[in-house]
């Protein structure tokens, strides 16, 4: 797919999930590299920049995928002819794609590595982080069940329970109002990232942070599967996440209410990282309050 085509998915939700979206960037500036016909720098360079604008602004919230757009571009201002930057472009993009599957994977290494046998776990959305640690929990033999929220109102949950019980899970799937009264039944948490502040906060699915209180007041612990390229160089001087709001028309249709309710539709929320135990990413355990040395050591190298 090419710029646009891939923007509009996101947009659309086609293409879903901080990885996925990170990924489905990365391939769309290997595409606009590989078939890009020009040979003039500066109008190439005022292009790339096009683009880049166009995937970042597709998800507002999620830093995978600006941190996926400027991995694939890093280093081609030192190059000084098309070529050159084409080609800097499709290696990058490349990387930045086998380095993310490769971060899932030891997420999943290292996240399914505490979980034990006999575990029931709740999880919320779908994340694709999450759902390959349950599953090498299980193929290690380690007899686990799962609660997965439905999440409204795109119903991600269905997806996850989808995968879970097709991979032989024990699944229930449970609506999102019922969380704080399965939790009883619970003795972990896993949830995915879309993006990870300096101050250590989560900013994942609506609904994340009432699990994560919820948690909090009955002494579980509460777990964040997150790839590096999820943690936010933008929020080291202490800038916001923006959090993306939906059209209305994804919670109630045309005349389900009378025009005088009000809708709103806010798709992410945060939760405070004294409320997460961990976050498991590819380089070990990570807790809340090293969010910011982590983010300094990885994305002020140059
Ligand atoms: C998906 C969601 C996921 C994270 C992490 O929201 O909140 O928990 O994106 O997913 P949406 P992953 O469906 O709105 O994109 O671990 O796959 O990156």
């Amino acid at each position: 797919m090419d710029v646009e085509e891939t923007a509009k998915a996101i947009k659309d939700m086609r293409i879903r999930g901080a990885g996925r979206i990170a990924r489905a960037c990365a391939s769309a500036l290997y595409e606009f590299a590989d078939t890009y016909k020009g040979d003039d720098r500066e109008t190439l360079m005022h292009d790339i920049e096009d683009a880049k604008e166009t995937l970042i602004e597709s998800r507002p919230t999620a830093v995978s995928l600006y941190n996926g757009v400027m991995a694939s571009l890093k280093g081609i201002d030192k190059e000084t002819d098309v070529d050159a930057i084409l080609s800097t472009i499709k290696g990058r993009a490349e990387e930045f794609i086998d380095n993310s599957y490769e971060a899932v994977n030891s997420i999943a290494e290292l996240g399914s590595s505490i979980i034990r046998d006999g575990d029931v776990i709740m999880t919320h959305c779908n994340s694709s982080a999450v759902i390959s640690t349950l599953k090498r929990a299980h193929e290690q033999g380690k007899n686990i069940k799962v609660f997965a929220t439905e999440t409204r109102p795109w119903r991600q949950g269905l997806i996850t329970s989808r995968e879970l019980a097709d991979a032989g899970i024990d699944v229930t799937l449970i609506v999102d109002s019922a969380a704080c009264l399965m939790m009883d039944n619970v003795n972990k948490v896993f949830v995915g990232a879309d993006t990870v502040t300096a101050q250590g906060t989560l900013v994942n699915k609506v609904g994340t942070s009432q699990l994560a209180l919820v948690a909090h007041e009955k002494g579980i612990p509460f777990y964040a599967c997150a790839e590096t390229y999820k943690f936010s160089p933008l929020t080291l001087n202490g800038d916001d996440v923006r959090i993306e709001v939906r059209d209305i028309r994804e919670i109630a249709k045309e005349g389900e209410v009378p025009d005088t309710v009000k809708i709103y539709n806010p798709v992410f929320d945060r939760t405070l990282g004294r409320y997460i135990t961990y976050y498991i990413t590819e380089l070990g355990m990570i807790s809340p309050s090293s969010a910011r040395e982590t983010i300094v050591e990885l994305f002020n190298e140059d």
